[in-house]
């Protein structure tokens, strides 16, 4: 297993829409298993397959609160089925937008179909942090960030300070 970097704005790459993973083979699962440690060391509770550059249907996901306690979900291909009525904010962060935080409602349950490592269709109900990681993290399938749910003007004032750190950074190496 290997830890991979993770792509931070303004990088073009998520804003792409990931394609569907037509087979489930070994590759696939090294890939998930990459995302689950670099998710692990990052630390997050989710990770989507665009977050390391690769544009396939596939996100990672750990909401076990306990610390020496893992609880890892892949999911690939994942469609959400069915949402609730009921809307709970969610102070969202992003590990591509680092250090940047969004208030965000979204449905607090869901209902979402995927096939699993093996290859096995799967069904879920989610409610509470899973189910806002869920959907967080298919957003990214979709290249839809948290900074879409600002107004214009904060998301383009925080998508030029990232394109000016990207400058200097460039600049500095
Ligand atoms: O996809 C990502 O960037 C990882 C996200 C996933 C996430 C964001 C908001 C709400 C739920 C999931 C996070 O940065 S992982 C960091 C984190 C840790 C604990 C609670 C919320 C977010
Ligand atoms: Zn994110």
């Amino acid at each position: 297993m290997s830890k991979l970097p993770i792509i931070i704005l303004p990088a073009p790459l998520l804003r792409a829409k990931s394609a569907p993973i037509e087979r489930v083979d070994d590759d696939v699962r090294r890939l998930a298993a990459d995302m689950l440690e670099t998710m692990y060391a990052a630390p997050g509770i989710g990770l989507a397959a665009i977050q390391v550059g690769v544009q396939r249907r596939l996100l990672v996901l750990d909401v076990s609160e306990k610390e020496d306690e893992q609880n890892p979900l892949v999911m690939i291909n994942p469609e959400i089925v069915k949402l609730g009525d009921e809307l709970v904010p969610y102070e969202e962060g992003c590990l591509s937008i680092p250090d940047v935080r969004v208030e965000i409602e979204r449905p607090s349950s869901l209902t979402v179909r995927f096939i699993d490592r093996e290859g096995r269709p799967q069904q879920l109900d989610a409610d509470g942090l899973l189910a806002t990681a869920i959907q967080h993290e298919i957003d990214h399938l979709d290249g839809r960030l948290i900074i879409d749910f600002l107004s214009r003007l904060k998301r383009d004032m925080i998508v030029r300070r990232f394109k000016k750190q990207a400058r200097l950074d460039s600049e500095s190496t």
